[in-house]
């Protein structure tokens, strides 16, 4: 899929601001792909691409679970978790966007997981360090990125703090998740 027509398929799908956000995410990428030697082609088509299905009612999300057999077990952590792999599965069904790295970047980028292509980190991180991000911390990520020049650290205190707010928040934690976490805790200084 080119490029425009990612652009126009997000702008018909999504609302304004998570429009926008896509459009952050997918130029704070292509900055991070320069730095860190990563495709920026790609990267930019993923950080378009990736909260496509962010706005789905869950019963569509569900029977794609089911449809493109992406396992039950998404099915345990609240609607959050689910728009990732759908929208990676049903743009390799409906769009043939067939590339690896893409697939695993829109379909990881909430959870993380461990061992992930370049493509998916930058996107993972891009999506939580984007300029109208304001989460409280974010800024030392930036830093990690920008600065000390680290991609795996960045996924590390990502995974971290995600976590440690899951469950502040009494929220189950995905599997992926944990094992985001616990390879990147092993894979950073
Ligand atoms: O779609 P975005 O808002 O841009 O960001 P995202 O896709 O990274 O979604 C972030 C949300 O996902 C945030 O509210 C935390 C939630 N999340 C991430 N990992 C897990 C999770 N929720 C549950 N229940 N379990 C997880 O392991
Ligand atoms: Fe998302
Ligand atoms: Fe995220
Ligand atoms: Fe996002």
């Amino acid at each position: 899929m080119k490029i425009k027509k990612a652009v126009k398929l997000v702008e018909e799908t999504l609302p304004s601001k998570r429009y926008n956000h896509s459009i952050r995410v997918a130029e704070t990428g292509k900055k991070m792909a320069e730095i860190f030697d990563g495709d920026p082609k790609k990267v930019e088509l993923a950080g378009i691409l990736h909260d496509l299905c962010k706005y789905e009612e869950l019963s569509d999300l569900y029977q794609s679970v089911t449809q493109y057999d992406l396992g039950q077990d998404l099915l345990s952590y609240g609607s959050e978790i689910l728009h990732g792999p759908v929208a990676a599965a049903r743009l390799k069904d409906q769009y043939e966007i067939d590339d690896e790295e893409i697939y695993y970047a829109i379909y990881s980028h909430t959870t993380g997981r461990a061992q992930m292509n370049k493509t998916e980190k930058i996107i993972f991180i891009a999506d939580y360090i984007e300029p109208k991000r304001t989460t409280p911390g974010v800024e030392e990520i930036r830093d990690i990125v920008f600065k000390e020049r680290d991609l795996d650290k960045a996924v590390y205190e990502i995974s971290k703090r995600t976590v440690l707010h899951l469950i502040n928040k009494d929220k189950t934690v995905h599997l992926k998740t944990i094992e985001c976490l616990n390879y990147y805790n092993l894979h950073s200084e």
